[in-house]
């Protein structure tokens, strides 16, 4: 109890610094602040979605002017069972969008993971032919691009295909049809959709290896006629790793290959890491409390230096505001992150902007306040 005292009496210090207080007093809100840099997103789950997160949803509509769903339009939700769609969430999903006058993002067509298991397999349980598999990537992009046409602005149409080393990752996808997948699916996209922005979207993009091949497969997509419009950067970053100077190195790079750069996933963790920023969700480690250290808060070394990086990290995006489409956060209150529980399961992290009270952090207001510097 004497703990919990205390650990409230440092969040309500921390709560009231002059930051924040001059973006209560101004009123000014993200949305506000960003309007003539880039669209600010977050990532929807599903109690928000449906309204039941009140407090949440009030803080989107208040915050953010660009949305994405953090899981309801994966491959293994809307099509559990091939040619049987299910689309009531991404529906309500897109309605809130429109309704709030947002930028709606679709997140994801293509992916390795959330597949559902019909996808690449015969009846027999043989691995379906190329053509078949080809025939069920159109007929899925099709599907969901076609009815969302128009309301749906961007799409994250391939996610997660380049390894670090920039080889290809060996999923099934690539197994069938090699890298052409890739394009195939841009192409599908974009006859569904003539009007909708196309994204390749990924984790830990600034790997040099990994920045080589994803331009070059930026450039043979557009050598081929094909429309992409943007990459996406994931941004599921730690407290060290990557710099921001290699985070640099990438936008820059991506930019000048033609292409817009989306911060898509954005989240900070304050916690220790195993061993960096992977955001492969397969990879899982176990539970040890040495790796769990803030239970009850961030002591306020932690805490100063977990807003500093978010504050780099924004001065960055705002410095590259010309080549930056979207930054969008992985979530709204640390008590949905997903950070949560990856790479370990079960600790306590604090990655986002507003806190598990639904108090914005004092960092949003120093965000803000970036804005206003030239
Ligand atoms: O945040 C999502 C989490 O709720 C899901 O359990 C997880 C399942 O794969 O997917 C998370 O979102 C991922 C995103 O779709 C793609 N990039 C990595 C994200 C974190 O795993």
């Amino acid at each position: 109890m004497k703990r919990l005292f205390i650990f409230l009496g440092a969040a309500a210090i921390t709560a009231l610094t002059p930051c924040n207080i001059n973006a209560q007093r101004s009123n000014a809100t993200l949305k506000t602040a960003f309007k003539d840099t880039f669209y600010i997103g977050t990532a929807m789950s599903l109690p928000q979605i449906y309204g039941k997160d009140r407090k949440s949803v009030e803080i989107i509509k208040k915050q953010f002017s660009s949305i994405v769903a953090e899981n309801c339009m994966k491959s293994m939700f809307l099509q559990p069972e091939e040619d049987k769609f299910f689309f009531d969430d991404a529906d309500k999903f897109v309605a809130f969008g429109e309704k709030n006058n947002m930028f709606i993002i679709g997140h994801t067509l293509i992916w390795h993971s959330q597949l559902p298991k019909w996808f690449f397999t015969e009846k027999d349980g043989r691995d379906v032919s190329p053509e078949v598999l080809m025939q069920r990537m159109k007929n899925h992009i099709t599907t969901v691009v076609s009815r969302y046409k128009g309301r749906v602005k961007g799409w994250d149409v391939v996610n997660e295909a380049i390894m670090e080393d920039g080889s290809y990752r060996k999923s099934k996808f690539y197994e069938i049809l090699g890298e052409d997948f890739i394009p195939l699916a841009f192409q599908y996209a974009h006859e569904a959709d003539p009007d909708a922005e196309l994204y390749y979207n990924d984790y830990n993009e600034w790997y040099p290896g990994k920045v080589a091949t994803v331009i070059k497969m930026v450039k043979d997509i557009k050598a081929r006629g094909i429309r992409i419009d943007g990459v996406g950067m994931q941004a599921h970053v730690g407290m060290d790793t990557p710099s921001v100077s290699e985070y640099e190195t990438a936008i820059s790079a991506y930019a000048q290959s033609g292409v817009k750069v989306n911060i898509t996933e954005l989240d900070i963790s304050a916690l220790p890491s195993p061993w960096g920023t992977s955001a492969n969700v397969s990879d899982k480690i176990a539970y040890d409390e040495k790796m769990n250290p803030y239970k009850k808060g961030l002591p306020a070394d932690v805490q100063a230096g977990w807003e500093k990086r978010y504050e780099d990290f924004f001065r960055l995006f705002l410095k590259h505001k010309n080549s930056i489409r979207r930054v969008t956060l992985w979530g709204v209150t640390d008590s949905q992150s997903w950070k949560n529980d990856f790479p370990i399961k079960g600790r306590t992290d604090y990655p986002l902007l507003f806190d598990r009270q639904y108090r914005t952090k004092p960092v949003v207001g120093k965000i803000i306040q970036l804005t206003k510097e030239k």
